[in-house]
């Protein structure tokens, strides 16, 4: 029997019109997992924080999914423009679970608002609203355009763990937000940056695999071949 490797993924606590609440997250994400080799197990918000080690030591690997904006108290911020989606539930659980994650070493991959949860979590900062606070920055809040639309370039570090994920340093990437890092967490290293110095990916020394992406590769990894690598090489490490 093959060893596939189980994914915990945070659900994301929605509200319907004419259904009952759930926990969810967007079927390319559970697609990109399957794609690569992964068993995605979406993993309810609302699970006692006593029983997270336990939850810890049951998966190979963990992702952090795009949503909502952190709650900016969480970082010393006022809030800002345009905020949406704030979930006190999601935050204490993602940003309470990412110490056990990090402890355990289990990979992770954060992508969007993941890799700002992982920033966030490990003692960064976030600007609140890229369009009001860097009139300077490219529209990266392509929200009406097609999942997948190439939005801008993404220049990657040589020999960074994203590189050699990618097997490639030079990126079109899709910008579905609002926000992204300001100050990076002292202990993360900056991978991955836009033209206009947006910052765009993060990963942790010293760890199997903790890679954070503010772009979404899970809505091209069909078009792009480097997109499918960052999962294969995530669900690698959680082999391995
Ligand atoms: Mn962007």
């Amino acid at each position: 029997m093959q060893n596939l490797p189980l994914i915990g993924i945070p659900g994301v606590y929605r509200t319907h019109k004419q259904r009952r609440p759930d926990y969810g997250v967007s079927t390319t994400y559970a697609n990109a997992i399957l794609a690569a080799g992964g068993l995605p197990a979406i993993l309810p918000t609302n699970i006692a924080a006593e029983n997270w080690p336990a939850l810890v030591g049951k998966m190979d690997g963990f992702m952090f999914v795009g949503g909502g904006d952190i709650e900016p108290s969480r970082y010393g911020a006022p809030e800002a423009p345009d905020s949406y989606g704030f979930s006190t539930e999601r935050d204490d659980f993602e940003l309470g679970f990412l110490p056990l994650v990090l402890a355990a070493d289990k990979p992770l991959l954060a992508i969007c608002r993941g890799l700002q949860v992982l920033n966030v979590g490990l003692g960064g900062t976030l600007i609140g609203d890229i369009p009001s606070q860097c009139p300077q920055a490219q529209k990266h809040d392509q929200f009406t355009s097609p999942r997948d639309t190439l939005a801008h370039s993404v220049s990657v570090q040589p020999g960074s763990l994203l590189a050699r994920a990618l097997g490639s340093t030079e990126l079109k990437t899709n910008s579905l937000h609002h926000q992204s890092i300001l100050q990076p967490a002292g202990s993360l290293v900056v991978n991955a940056q836009a033209p206009d110095g947006i910052l765009e990916g993060v990963e942790l020394p010293g760890k199997r695999f903790v890679l954070g992406v503010q772009w979404h590769p899970e809505e091209l990894f069909t078009s792009q071949e480097a997109m499918l690598n960052i999962f294969k090489a995530f669900i690698a490490a959680c082999t391995a």
